[in-house]
Formats: C-alpha cells, structure tokens, sequence
C-alpha cells in the first residue's frame, strides 16, 4: 500500500487531497514542524535525505516531489477520463500546468516569505518580487478566463497542483484583483475531499488570509 508521509501545514496536504479525490487506499505517517523553527523534524530525513514533505513510499520505492508524486498516482489510481494520453492534442497544456505550479509559479511567493526575515533589507528586492507576482497570476487568471477549472474545463490534479500558488497568493493578499483565481480557490476549499483531506491532515493555515 501507499504510505504518505505528511507534514503539517505543508504542501503534502495537496497530495491527501488527490488521494481523498482518487479515493485511493492510504497509510498516512505524521510529521509535526517544530515549534520554534517551523521546519520538518529530523525523522523526515530517515525516509528521504531532504527531509521535506510530501514523501510518498510504495512497495521499495521513495518518491519526492508533489508534481512526480501526483503523476504517479494519477497514472496508478485514476480513471483514464481523468487525465490526457501524451498524444492528445492538449497534453501539453496539461503537462505544463502541472509542473508550472513548483516549477515557477510558486517562487515568488517563497521568496516574498523568506525576504521578509530581512526587514527592511528587503525592499530592494520587492517590486520585483511582487511584479512577478502580478506576472504569474495574470498569466493564470487569463489560462482560466471563465472556465471553472483549468484542464478541459473539469477538475483535475492541474486544479490541485496550482492550488498552493493560489493559496500563497491569498495569503500574501496578492489574489485581490483576480476574480476567477479567488473563485476557483473557494470551489477548491467547497470540494468534499478538500474538507476531507483538512480533517485528515491536521490544522491547515496556507490559504487563509
Ligand atoms: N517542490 C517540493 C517542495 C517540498 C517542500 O519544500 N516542502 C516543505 C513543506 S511545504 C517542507 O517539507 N519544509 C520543511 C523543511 O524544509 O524543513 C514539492 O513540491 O514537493
């Protein structure tokens, strides 16, 4: 069976979404961020040197990295109608999307976050920061214009991998004038596996404002 490694209040959160979605049979182990530095317990490391989460073991197998591990169990647990074959006219924009969320989207906000330790060292660094910001949620707010998800117009882990990018953003109070980005999130958070996945996981504060 799959085993989920989560950390709180962690990225690993989108993963027990997709397996509550995929309603795919799981054992969870859990990880509580220390108190002090917010960062993974040590324990993490005995399953994967990083030390970060989500972590998925399978079978003698280790897999790192939400947008590996969500192709993994899409491919393994899905109904086919719920991604593209690679010959698809649209597989490309489904590939893309799924990997565009850790791959860029999601670093200007991280760097919003770890700057912030700097003070006011880091003011050089904020009109930057924060055009890529504007810069990577327009691109998205105009990728969905008014669909209501982002991949044939049906949910799918595309809508769970940028879930984070919109989380960050509504936490960094940068999602105000994206309508359609504000509204997909909330149609995120109403979803029964959403909740589901919040109850299982433990406290959940990315996302808030
Ligand atoms: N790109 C990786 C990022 C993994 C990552 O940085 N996870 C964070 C939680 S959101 C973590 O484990 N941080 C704890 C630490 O660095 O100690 C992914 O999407 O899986």
């Amino acid at each position: 069976m799959l085993t989920l490694h989560h950390l709180n209040n962690s990225r690993s959160q989108r993963i027990l979404w997709l397996l509550e979605e995929l309603k795919v049979e799981y054992d969870i182990i859990y990880y509580k961020r220390d108190k002090s530095t917010n960062l993974a317990p040590d324990e993490l490391k005995k399953i994967h040197p990083l030390g970060k989460s989500p972590i998925i073991t399978y079978k003698d197998k280790t897999l790192i990295e939400s947008a590996a591990i969500t192709t993994f169990i899409v491919e393994k647990y899905a109904d086919e109608s719920f991604y593209p074959k690679n010959e698809d006219d649209d597989y490309f924009h489904y590939l893309e999307l799924l990997h565009y969320a850790e791959g860029s989207a999601i670093l200007p906000f991280l760097l919003l976050l770890y700057s912030r330790f700097l003070g006011d060292g880091a003011k050089p660094l904020e009109p930057r920061i924060y055009s890529e910001i504007k810069n990577h949620l327009g691109y998205l707010s105009s990728v969905l214009g008014d669909n209501e998800f982002f991949f044939r117009n049906r949910f799918s882990a595309v809508d769970i991998m940028l879930s984070f990018v919109f989380e960050g953003a509504m936490m960094s109070k940068s999602l105000e004038p994206f309508s359609n980005l504000k509204e997909i999130l909330l149609r995120y958070q109403k979803r029964d596996a959403y909740k589901k996945a919040i109850e299982i996981g433990g406290p959940y504060t990315i996302g808030t404002q």
